[in-house]
């Protein structure tokens, strides 16, 4: 099923180096535009391998994602195979489920496999005849001055290839990004976090999902956190976030099953206990870090996508999103400028950094704040607060969450907007506090012995309202 491309054929050659999510959705956008693409992997050919190693096994699929799948045609064929998520259900310490809706009846997350989303890509990305993919291709080293890039193979030999853009779409710990680093004026900062996370599966029971299935299911426990998403296969993905000290204090089976009992103790006749017991064991926690840089490119010979331009935590379930967007983005910029790269990679840098550091910024902000206290109860009262608000002023008051996660508002535009937010609702309080006031000394003038009464249960209200809005 080969389809030609649109629009003339040019010679320019593409190398798209990573054949990861972001990768293989890029090698279509460039395929798509009649270049020459060819796609790097260090990795065999996944579509091929019997087990997939890496990262995490599903993830959050939102707006700004679906919108880059569907410019290329894939976000029906993806959609289709993910698992629909309407709300968030919290897990209280006893076992008490509420949910949350995440907005309107059509607002939902979808929960899909990393590694066939990754597949389809990749197999979308070959249907271009002007694309070629070279699995078991890692890259060793790359010259900003000639542009010419060297890989190594499994066997011990290399290739030497030369394109006229590189796009580095190779990860968090980007090899084309090693370059940028040399250079004079690049900004770079890196950031482990001290939790790790381990994945952990939830068997179907009788055949049945374990849990209700079209939910995004939290466990928030302050330090420690759980988060379990749903498979096709009518498993859940569970993943543990804990800070690495406490995932090393838990060293025997049975110490396993009191941790879970104290904290996810409805989860252990659902994964088994002795799966747990075996589970937790089989591998180490990984590690979660937050880049960023600046400029994401070289000249007119080379740009960063992806995590290789900005890993986030995933405490916003952005991370993928948010790379998939950078397709968009440098495909509109690419409109804009005719193609030119010697004027598109400057434009693209130029807005592209500022959202893509706001959104890195937010997921680490909202990992200090589940961290710092955010147990079932508040984080139900935080998300009914944020809903009343925008249910009293829909128009004026918009959860983060929403502006992130169902609408394509640039990300640094989303926390103006937020801190803008912020002060509206503060003011808001200050005149209902100031009117508070002086109606209390109406009265306290009218009808002295009555007042305390009133005053002080409002005092402490406002105390809880400040204490949320800080
Ligand atoms: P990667 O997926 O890392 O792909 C990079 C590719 O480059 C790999 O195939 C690798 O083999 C290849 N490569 C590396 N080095 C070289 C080299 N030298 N030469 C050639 N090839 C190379 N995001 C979401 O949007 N929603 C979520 O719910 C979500 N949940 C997450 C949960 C966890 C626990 C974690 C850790 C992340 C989560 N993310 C989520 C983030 C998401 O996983 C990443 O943002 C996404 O995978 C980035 O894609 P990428 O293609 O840029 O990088
Ligand atoms: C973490 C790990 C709930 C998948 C942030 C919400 C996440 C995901 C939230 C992972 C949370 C946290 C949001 C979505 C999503 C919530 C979000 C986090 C998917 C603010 C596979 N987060 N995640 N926020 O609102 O906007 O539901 O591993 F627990 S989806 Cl930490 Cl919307």
């Amino acid at each position: 099923m080969e389809k030609s491309a649109e629009g003339p054929a040019k010679k320019k050659v593409v190398a798209v180096v990573g054949g990861g999510l972001v990768g293989a959705l890029n090698a279509c956008f460039f395929a798509k535009r009649g270049f020459e693409v060819e796609v790097f992997e260090t990795r065999e050919d996944i579509r091929q391998a019997k087990v997939v190693k890496g990262r995490s096994i599903n993830l959050a699929l939102s707006h700004r994602g679906r919108q880059a799948l569907k410019h290329v045609g894939m976000e029906e064929k993806i959609i289709s195979q993910g698992i629909p998520m309407h709300a968030r259900m919290i897990h209280s310490p006893s076992g008490k489920q509420s949910p949350i809706p995440y907005g309107k009846k059509g607002q939902y997350i979808l929960s899909v496999d990393r590694a066939n989303l990754n597949k389809q890509l990749l197999t979308e990305a070959e249907t271009y005849p002007n694309t070629k993919l070279n699995f078991d291709h890692k890259l060793q080293d790359w010259s900003a001055e000639t542009g010419l890039m060297t890989f190594v193979r499994s066997d011990g030999s290399k290739d030497q290839i030369k394109a006229d853009l590189i796009v580095g779409c190779d990860g968090a710990f980007s090899a084309i990004r090693k370059q940028f680093l040399r250079r004079s004026r690049c900004n770079y900062s890196q950031t482990y976090i001290p939790h790790g996370y381990m994945e952990l599966t939830m068997p179907p029971i009788d055949g049945e999902f374990a849990m209700k299935p079209n939910y995004l299911h939290i466990w928030p426990r302050n330090t420690f956190m759980m988060i379990a998403l749903p498979n096709l296969d009518k498993t859940f993905t569970c993943t543990l976030f804990m800070p690495f000290d406490d995932f090393e204090k838990i060293t025997t089976g049975d110490e396993v099953i009191e941790f879970f009992q104290k904290y996810f103790s409805d989860t252990i006749p659902l994964i088994g206990l002795d799966a747990l017991k075996r589970d937790y064991f089989r591998l180490p926690a990984l590690a979660m870090v937050s880049v960023k840089c600046s400029p994401y490119h070289i000249g007119d010979k080379c740009v960063l996508m992806g995590d290789a331009a900005h890993a986030v935590v995933p405490f916003y379930g952005q991370g993928m999103n948010a790379g998939f967007e950078d397709c968009i983005v440098f495909d509109e910029v690419m409109d804009q400028f005719n193609e030119d790269f010697s004027a598109v990679l400057p434009e693209y840098t130029r807005v592209r950094v500022p959202d893509d550091h706001a959104i890195a910024d937010l997921a680490m902000y909202n990992y200090i704040e589940m961290r710092a206290h955010v147990n079932s109860t508040w984080f139900l009262f935080r998300k009914h607060v944020d809903d009343f608000l925008h249910f009293l002023m829909p128009k004026t008051i918009i959860p983060l969450y929403t502006m992130v996660t169902f609408t394509r508002t640039r990300y640094h535009k989303a926390v103006e907007r937020w801190h803008w937010q912020d002060k509206v609702i503060n003011r808001g309080l200050l005149f209902s506090a100031t009117g508070a006031v002086l109606g209390g000394s109406y009265l306290l003038i009218k009808n002295p012995p009555d007042i305390n009464k009133l005053i002080i249960p409002a005092e402490k209200l406002w105390n809880k309202v400040v204490a949320l809005r800080t």
